[in-house]
């Protein structure tokens, strides 16, 4: 539902506003939730999440090759790593990923308190737990671990702040952005990715304060303002790196009024050149 709460939002016509030829793939199809098997307790519907993130990989492969900027929307967080297998195939060599997010997302199924995979995706794209995520038909990794930065950052589990300190991820925290302000936070992360092949983007709205954007699947709070967000997002339509875009995590069930994929929309503007004057 997230996809169509975006859609619903406008996002084609204000894309084609700021004077961008958008060709809507539609959905990749998805199993029935209710058909769906759990299977292992520790990453919960890899099956279908593999199989999803395979259709996937291939859509954003040939968008790459045919020169277009792929903008993925959803939906769980899982989908960045059939994004980026699509991504790293396409260029033929792992790339770099800009993680705006409240979560580090850098579980494996060893480590997560849930088995939810949603909070695995960039231990996956980054090569950790191999033997679960390593049978898509795409690179492991997909992305080089020192060229992964993460920002907005407030919600970590245990044994996943292990994982991330010994890591070489670039972690930009909330508590960070409050003692340096937005605009440095941005510089630090983005310096992280300049010497990339390739910049993907990927942002939860979940990063936002819950005030601002209700309606996603785990809001935590002490996120960043409305205004930041867009600050964050005008750097990077700024700095030219980003080749990609994925949106995510926004569910409609939750919202107030659609405000969270309305949000969503103008973020995805911001990111793409729109500016106020
Ligand atoms: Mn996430």
């Amino acid at each position: 539902m997230g996809p169509s709460a975006l859609r619903y939002a406008a996002l084609q016509t204000r894309l084609e506003g700021l004077g961008y030829d958008v060709r809507d793939q539609g959905n990749i199809a998805t199993t029935d939730l209710a058909a769906l098997v759990q299977g292992d307790g520790r990453a919960k519907y890899l099956d279908e999440i593999l199989r999803y993130s395979a259709l996937l990989a291939d859509q954003v492969e040939a968008a790459t090759l045919a020169g277009a900027l792929p903008l993925v929307l959803g939906g769980d967080h899982s989908i960045a790593i059939g994004v980026l297998g699509g991504l790293a195939r396409a260029h033929g060599r792992p790339g770099a990923v800009l993680w705006i997010d409240a979560h580090a997302d850098m579980n494996t199924p060893e480590t997560s308190p849930t088995g939810n995979v949603h909070g695995m995706p960039v231990a996956a794209i980054a090569g950790y737990g191999r033997e679960w995520f390593d049978r898509g038909g795409w690179p492991v990794p997909s992305v080089d671990e020192a060229q992964v930065a993460m920002i907005g950052v407030r919600s970590i589990d245990p044994e996943e702040r292990e994982v991330l300190r010994r890591s070489q991820v670039r972690v930009v925290t909330m508590a960070e952005i409050d003692r340096v302000g937005m605009e440095a936070a941005v510089e630090a992360a983005l310096d992280r990715l300049r010497a990339a092949p390739w910049v993907h983007v990927s942002l939860d709205m979940d990063v936002l304060d819950p005030l601002h954007a209700p309606g996603v699947g785990t809001p935590v709070p002490g996120g960043i303002t409305y205004r930041e967000a867009h600050l964050m997002m005008e750097m990077v339509a700024e700095s030219r790196l980003m080749g990609s875009l994925q949106v995510v995590e926004v569910n409609p069930i939750l919202d107030d009024q659609n405000r969270s994929a309305r949000l969503a929309v103008e973020l995805v503007c911001s990111a793409l050149g729109q500016k106020i004057l």
